[in-house]
């Protein structure tokens, strides 16, 4: 109760600051609590899914660590999604992929359906969250030497078309049980280790592929697709046939949304720098937030500069109805459930901190050339009392203050996650 009447002191205090530079805290506020992130499914289990646990992980991507209490079972991811859940504020979504079916016999990838996905949508009813989809183009043995739709072969792509098509019918499965859109994120590795003579073909294959994939209509209420590129992968290091020019193109002549993932990017390419660049012509983005340190390394998503820039472009340009702040992080070495708590708490708390800015104030002095009132305002901001007005959202949303949450993980750790080994 003590803390209770703290935070609601700090907040007050915070709230007046705020206003004295046209800052309303409360309008903020609101503001967050309408931005849904969309969580993946496979922080949770690195990756494993339940249709071929035991492959090993393929596609260029990796997951290291071996902390202890991993998700095994439906029932044991969801636990565990509901614990994060309960310490992240707000209501958000959950992606899923291919790989998380949950079938009543042995099924390959190209079989699984909507029905297989029902244990997800009543768990998603109950827990009053979006879903989001993902066909798994990896961890499969038809990923022939790196290839799934672009493939030279017929028999090797028509199989990848059929899961990219079952995917879709699933993703419109959630969205009409949902009563929200679901985003189809396609992602797949293609590739080659080293140089390749023809570089062309294995694109118009690929768009080929894709073009029969989305052949059938479905309604955008429910469903749409988004397309995720790269510049490689471990082991695909020379060429990307899904590359970040390649869908770029597709997602505008497609009408479909282009999905940037903060780490497929050249080390010290600013991402946020090319929201305001794709969207004057595209329909939206889908994002991966996730932390590439040194390489596309998928680390858990911090507070830092990259995120920040990230937020801060989505918040000024106005770009949040129109791009689904999605997570792609794997970390094993910490509790997975902590895992997401720290990479969606941080996410929120970034998009909270671009929110309290005299954003219109700002707009107004750059087009007057008042550069010297730019920076000093943003400069300022840095330091104000954005942790006050933080742990006040927290606090309205039931979720815990401060570092409150990670006694929740220890109790949490002892009595579930410890002993399922
Ligand atoms: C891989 C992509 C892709 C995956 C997930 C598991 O580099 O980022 O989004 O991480 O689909
Ligand atoms: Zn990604």
């Amino acid at each position: 109760m003590v803390r209770e009447q703290e935070v609601k002191s700090a907040y007050e205090v915070a709230k007046e600051r705020y206003a004295e530079i046209g800052v309303d805290t409360e309008k903020a506020i609101e503001q967050l609590s309408k931005v849904k992130l969309s969580i993946h499914s496979w922080q949770g289990d690195d990756i494993h899914g339940f249709l071929n646990p035991d492959q090993k992980l393929t596609g260029g991507i990796g997951v290291s660590g071996n902390y202890p209490g991993i998700a095994r079972t439906p029932d044991e991811l969801t636990q565990d999604l509901h614990e994060g859940l309960s310490l992240i504020p707000g209501k958000h979504k959950i992606q899923l992929h291919t790989l998380y079916a949950v079938t009543d016999r042995k099924k390959d990838f190209d079989e699984v359906g909507p029905e297989d996905f029902k244990y997800w949508v009543d768990w998603a009813k109950e827990e009053g969250v979006g879903l989001d989809m993902n066909g798994t183009f990896f961890s499969h043995p038809k990923v022939k030497h790196n290839f799934t739709l672009a493939s030279p072969e017929k028999e090797i792509r028509d199989f990848w078309i059929k899961v990219g098509k079952q995917s879709r019918a699933i993703s419109n499965y959630f969205g009409e049980e949902l009563g929200q859109q679901s985003v189809n994120n396609f992602w797949i590795p293609d590739g080659f280790k080293d140089n390749p003579i023809d570089k062309l073909s294995p694109r118009k294959r690929l768009i080929e592929s894709l073009d029969e994939i989305i052949k059938e209509e479905y309604d955008e209420k429910n469903t749409i697709e988004a397309f995720e590129g790269k510049l490689f992968g471990t082991g695909i290091e020379s060429y990307t046939v899904g590359s970040h020019l390649f869908y770029n193109n597709y997602a505008i002549t497609r009408d479909k949304l282009w999905t940037i993932d903060a780490g497929h990017w050249h080390p010290t390419e600013d991402v946020s720098d090319k929201f305001s660049a794709f969207m004057p012509f595209g329909k939206g983005l889908m994002l991966h937030v996730s932390r590439p340190v040194r390489w596309d390394s998928d680390h858990v998503v911090i507070f830092d500069d990259a995120l920040v820039r990230i937020t801060r472009s989505l918040v000024r340009d106005d770009l949040l109805s129109k791009t689904n702040i999605g997570l792609d992080f794997f970390d094993a070495t910490i509790n997975r459930v902590a895992a997401w708590v720290i990479g969606a708490r941080s996410t929120q708390k970034a998009l909270l901190q671009a929110m309290l800015a005299p954003i219109d104030d700002l707009k107004k002095a750059e087009n007057e050339y008042d550069f010297t009132k730019r920076l000093a305002v943003t400069e300022e901001l840095k330091s104000f009392p954005f942790g006050a007005v933080w742990d006040e959202f927290c606090q309205r949303n039931n979720v815990p203050v401060g570092l409150d949450w990670m006694d929740e993980i220890r109790r949490y750790e002892k009595d579930v996650q410890f002993k399922r080994n």
